[in-house]
Order: structure tokens, then sequence, then C-alpha cells
């Protein structure tokens, strides 16, 4: 059965690989299974069909049969339990991959987002420069802790795994932002990431949504 993703119809990165459907996306041409896209406007998103398939109102979401699911974490760890090749088979393996895709989302991803968030609701205000330091000072902090952790390995715990989809596409976050080319072992990590083929198959994907779009 062929599994049905949400996705921007009009992205506001428009078209580099920031919004989390690019997540699924990845993780579903990884384990080489076709999917369907349908997108959503922002409007039709707070509408009553979208919410009962995300109640915030929010892309990605994922159909499946009768299994409807949001929240892209949960979304990649159910691909990644059902088709083979992002999780590894020995058991703490698996739960230290698990520990990672977590950590993505629950340690790494919040300032990151904090900082996208102060720039759009706070960026004219005269205090925005300092909260911004403040903000970075949080960032460098988890960054010089995650790229201790990672040293010269190839990927977060072992084999390329689920996480490691998790982990580059909340560091990706922060490309605008100047700050990753002082990591040099985080920044090779992500284009390492990047050259995967799955990784190109689904950003060229998204990319052609922005495309094709009046404006695009
Ligand atoms: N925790 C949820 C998950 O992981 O699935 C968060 C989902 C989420 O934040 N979705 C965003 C959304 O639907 C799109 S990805 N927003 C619309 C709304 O809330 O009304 C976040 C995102 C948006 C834009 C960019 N960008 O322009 O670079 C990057 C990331």
């Amino acid at each position: 059965m062929t599994m049905t993703i949400t996705a921007f119809e009009s992205s506001p990165d428009r078209g580099r690989g920031l919004a989390r459907d690019m997540r699924v996306r990845w993780a579903l041409e990884e384990v080489g299974q076709p999917y369907n896209v349908r997108l959503v406007s922002f409007k039709t998103m707070k509408q009553p069909a979208h919410l009962a398939l995300q109640p915030f109102g929010q892309i990605p979401t994922y159909e499946e049969g009768d299994l409807a699911l949001f929240e892209s974490g949960a979304i990649l760890l159910h691909i990644a339990e059902h088709y083979p090749g992002l999780l590894p088979d020995d058991a703490n393996a698996r739960a230290r991959a698990i520990t990672w895709m977590f950590a993505a989302v629950s340690t790494m991803e919040p300032p990151i987002v904090d900082r996208e968030i102060a720039r759009f609701t706070e960026g004219d205000k005269p205090w925005y420069e300092e909260h911004l330091a403040m903000i970075d000072k949080r960032i460098r902090t988890r960054l010089d802790q995650l790229s201790a952790r990672l040293g010269d390995a190839d990927w977060l715990d072992g084999a390329f795994s689920a996480a490691d989809i998790m982990m580059v596409h909340v560091l990706r976050r922060l490309e605008s932002s100047g700050i990753l080319p002082e990591y040099p072992k985080l920044s090779a990590y992500t284009e390492r990431a990047r050259e995967r083929p799955a990784y190109k198959r689904a950003f060229e994907a998204q990319l052609a949504v922005f495309t094709a779009a009046p404006g695009g």
C-alpha cells in the first residue's frame, strides 16, 4: 500500500528542503518505498480534515491504510521500524539510534528553532541582537558537545540510521546562520549525508514542488 504524506503547497523555505516533510521524504527514499504527496496550503492545514490528521494544523502527516500519523520523529520511527535499512538489528544499537533521534528533536532542535522564531518575531526590536547572542550561545554549547561526540565518525552511532536523518535535517536549519562552518566535523557530517542518493532524490522532489508553483 502506497503511503501519502503532506507537504507545503508553497513552502516558505523556497525549495531549500528545510521544512519537515524533507525528513520523511528522505527516510522513504532510503528504504525505497514509493509515496504520494498531498500538497496543502496554510489555509487547508487549519481546516477540520487536516486537523483530524495533525491536531496542530501542521505538516508533515503520514497515512498508510487506516494508520494516520503526525510528528516527523514519530513518522520516521514508524518507517524505520517497518522497513529495513534505518535502524540496526542489534537491540542495544537500535535503542541508541532511537535515543539519538530524540536528542535531535529534544536537545538540538529547540535552540535552533528559537533562533528562527526570534528573527521573525523580534527582529525589529531593540533587544533582538542581545537575545540572538544568548540563543547562539545555547546553540554553540550543543554544537560543541555534538561535535565532540561525533569526533571523526561518519555517523552518530555506527551505521547510518534514522537518527542521522533527524540530526542532519536539524543542523541544516543553521545554514543561513553562518554558525555551522565553525564546526568542521559537523559540516563534513552534513555534507556526507547530502551526498547520499536518497537525500538527493528527496531534495529534488521537494524542490520540484517549489519550481512548479506559480512564481517558483
Ligand atoms: N513537531 C512537528 C514535527 O516534527 O512534525 C513540527 C511540525 C512543523 O513545525 N511543521 C511546520 C508547519 O506546518 C513546517 S516545518 N508550519 C505551519 C504552521 O505551523 O502553521 C517547519 C519549517 C517551516 C519553514 C521553514 N523555512 O521556511 O525554512 C523551515 C521549517
